[in-house]
């Protein structure tokens, strides 16, 4: 594998003093991402010296994702603010979940006695073009709770002219330290790197797709073996359901080893994406963690009726293959268009056999390219700071 060498990391910035206070508000809509996200930026904020409140209407996914909770972070349940709690310096509202009116006429009240609260609009993370022209566009209230007041747009993106992507201090280290073979190991995957023997590890965290029982199938009557870690939810149900149908050794089908995960920390998940050779990720924040991992992914989107996430996941891999040459970049687009059901599925093999041979080559060499200029960017808490830290200034709330 070549790698070019590792790029200047962008600043790092911290919580200025006059904006140490931050609330993020956070409503569970469904899955994991919306908490996943959230959760994430509190901890990312307070690792830098700020003060958060992360207001969720549904907490219970923490008790998995992150059981320790950490320094800095309170969580508190969606609800009116008791009378001795002030808004905070910065407000977060993610992905337009409207905080509590009573909250919002605090702010109102406040800005009438002192600085306005900063209120950001955090929105989903996409690369279509449309993205760069609204972040950070102001949206004043005319009327409501909040009537008098600026709401911000503040958009997640992979191009400087956006809010950049989630990137907590000192990451990219933690993934150079981490033991890749330990980890595979303790999967009962052995190391392979320099063997004949052509062993892969694989996560599956999806949701339901017509094409994964096909997939499952190629894996099964392959030549070489492949763990396939499977992720509770989704991708569980559906794994099993093609497994009570085929005969095999328990958890085993064929070349394909089974193993079937409870829900993990954020931590530990990050470290399964390190230690797999494919990651098949979903939604949002996994997405962003599998793409700092810097090992071939699949990404499925959320699914919608009116077919919205093709245009989403096209415009992706414009931005993710556009240094790619054609060898890879047109398999891989075939690939992740037949993974998101939007194309015809009977050309599965074919894709696959044309994709999976570059796993150790260019398809490898892709996914460390593309991690190593994104981390280029300045990552998205940085850009929340700074970006806070220019509108207090220009005493703009
Ligand atoms: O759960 P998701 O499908 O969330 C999605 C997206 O956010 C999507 O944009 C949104 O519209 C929809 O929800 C409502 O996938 P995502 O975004 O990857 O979030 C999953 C989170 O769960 C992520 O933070 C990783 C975490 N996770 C763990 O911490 N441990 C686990 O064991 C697993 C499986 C996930």
């Amino acid at each position: 594998m070549t790698t070019d060498p590792a790029p200047a990391l962008p600043p790092v910035l911290t919580i200025p003093p006059a904006l140490r206070r931050w609330d993020v508000f956070c409503r569970v809509i469904d899955n994991h991402g919306d908490l996943g996200v959230c959760w994430r930026l509190a901890r990312d904020l307070a690792g830098r010296g700020a003060r958060v409140r992360l207001w969720v209407d549904d907490a219970a996914a923490l008790a998995w994702m992150a059981p320790d909770g950490s320094p800095g972070v309170q969580v508190l349940p969606w609800r009116d603010p008791l009378a001795d709690e002030m808004p905070a310096d910065v407000v977060i509202e993610a992905f337009g979940c409207d905080p509590p009116a009573a909250y919002v006429a605090r702010m109102a009240d406040a800005a009438k006695t002192g600085p306005a609260p900063l209120w950001i609009n955090l929105e989903y993370l996409s690369a279509e073009p449309h993205v760069e022209s609204l972040h950070g566009l102001a949206s004043p209230q005319w009327s409501g709770p909040g009537s008098g007041l600026t709401k911000w747009f503040f958009f997640p993106g992979f191009t400087a002219a956006t809010g950049g992507l989630l990137r907590e201090p000192g990451l990219l280290a933690r993934l150079d330290a981490h033991d890749r073979q330990a980890t595979r190991a303790s999967f009962g995957v052995g190391p392979n790197e320099d063997k004949d023997e052509d062993e892969a590890l694989m996560l599956l965290f999806g949701y339901t797709q017509p094409l994964l029982n096909d997939w499952l199938t190629l894996l099964a009557e392959a030549p070489t073996p492949t763990t396939l870690l499977v992720t509770p939810g989704y991708s569980a149900r559906q794994v099993r359901a093609w497994q009570a149908q085929h005969a095999g050794a328990p958890d085993t089908v064929g070349a394909l080893r089974l193993h079937f995960l409870p829900h993990v920390t954020q931590l530990e998940f990050d470290r399964l994406l390190w230690a797999s050779d494919l990651n098949l990720v979903r939604g949002e924040d996994s997405l962003v963690r599998a793409l700092w991992a810097g090992q071939p992914m699949l990404w499925q989107l959320y699914p919608q009726a009116d077919g919205v996430h093709g245009d989403k996941l096209d415009a992706f891999l414009d931005v993710a293959l556009d240094q790619t040459a054609p060898t890879l970049a047109d398999p891989l687009r075939r690939m992740a268009r037949l993974w998101n059901g939007l194309d015809d599925p009977a050309g599965l093999a074919s894709a696959w056999s044309a994709l999976w041979p570059a796993r150790r080559g260019a398809w490898a060499d892709s996914a460390a390219t593309r991690q190593r200029r994104w981390a280029g960017q300045p990552d998205l808490t940085s850009s929340l700071i700074a970006w806070a830290q220019q509108r207090h200034r220009d005493g703009l709330g």
